[in-house]
């Protein structure tokens, strides 16, 4: 998978994509991630990647041309599955979209800054539009990190058997159960019995339970949709 990222603060971007789980996937040539600097497409002459908006005292609005450019580049190069852009008005992200996104080949992420773009650019490039949920962020650029982060831990390969996407409790609809480490007994509370029993069937059901019951009491909206009513 090739994900292109555009973005006015590229920095922001660097340093959490190049760690851990999303660094290996890259060595291991899995994912490639190529962040852009909107601002190397600029045509002014002072570089500048913002513009007036025409909804009066509204702030501004990202320019149109060092997006077309850049956009214009990478598609001049090879063919995109989904052109993205991250803005709080977007279609709220979770682990099915990830999942989705972990599967196509080439994707672009536009992040979204000041009071957003053109909406002539949203209607003639970008074909996804994503949210990571109901607060304002002052850039798009961690929502883009959050979406690039999810999806290539689900790219085939990328996990070992040990953490794969399929543990990761069970995947859209329940919560993790809880998880221990020694020492057997800590501050008078003791790890639950049959963790210790040896027992993988009566372990793998009581997981389950736990997840059940979590997801119950602390995300009754996950628990609907996990027992089919939504
Ligand atoms: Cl994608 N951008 C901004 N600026 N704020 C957000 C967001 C995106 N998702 C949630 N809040």
């Amino acid at each position: 998978m090739r994900i292109d990222i555009i973005t006015v603060l590229p920095e922001i971007l660097e340093s959490p994509l190049n760690h851990s789980i999303i660094k290996r996937a890259k060595e291991k040539g899995l994912v490639e991630i190529h962040i852009h600097n909107l601002r190397n497409f600029s045509e002014n002459k002072h570089r500048r990647v913002d513009d007036y908006s025409f909804s009066k005292g509204a702030g501004m609005v990202m320019a149109i041309q060092p997006i077309e450019k850049a956009i214009e580049v990478l598609k001049s190069e090879r063919e995109y599955d989904e052109i993205i852009f991250t803005t709080p008005d977007g279609t709220a992200f979770n682990q099915r979209e990830a999942n989705m996104l972990s599967l196509k080949e080439n994707i672009i992420i536009l992040c979204g800054h000041y009071k957003g773009i053109d909406q002539r650019i949203r209607d003639y490039y970008i074909t996804k539009e994503i949210s990571i949920g109901d607060y304002v962020l002052t850039g798009g650029e961690l929502a883009a990190v959050v979406i690039t982060d999810s999806t290539v831990r689900l790219i085939p390969g990328v996990l070992s058997d040990e953490t794969s996407a399929l543990t990761d409790s069970f995947q859209d609809c329940l919560l993790s159960p809880p998880v221990y480490t020694r020492p057997i007994e800590y501050k008078g509370m003791k790890i639950p019995d049959i963790l210790l029993s040896g027992n993988d069937k009566l372990i793998d059901d009581w997981k389950y339970n736990q997840a059940v019951e979590r997801t119950k009491k602390l995300r009754p909206d996950l628990y609907k949709k996990f027992i089919g009513e939504e």
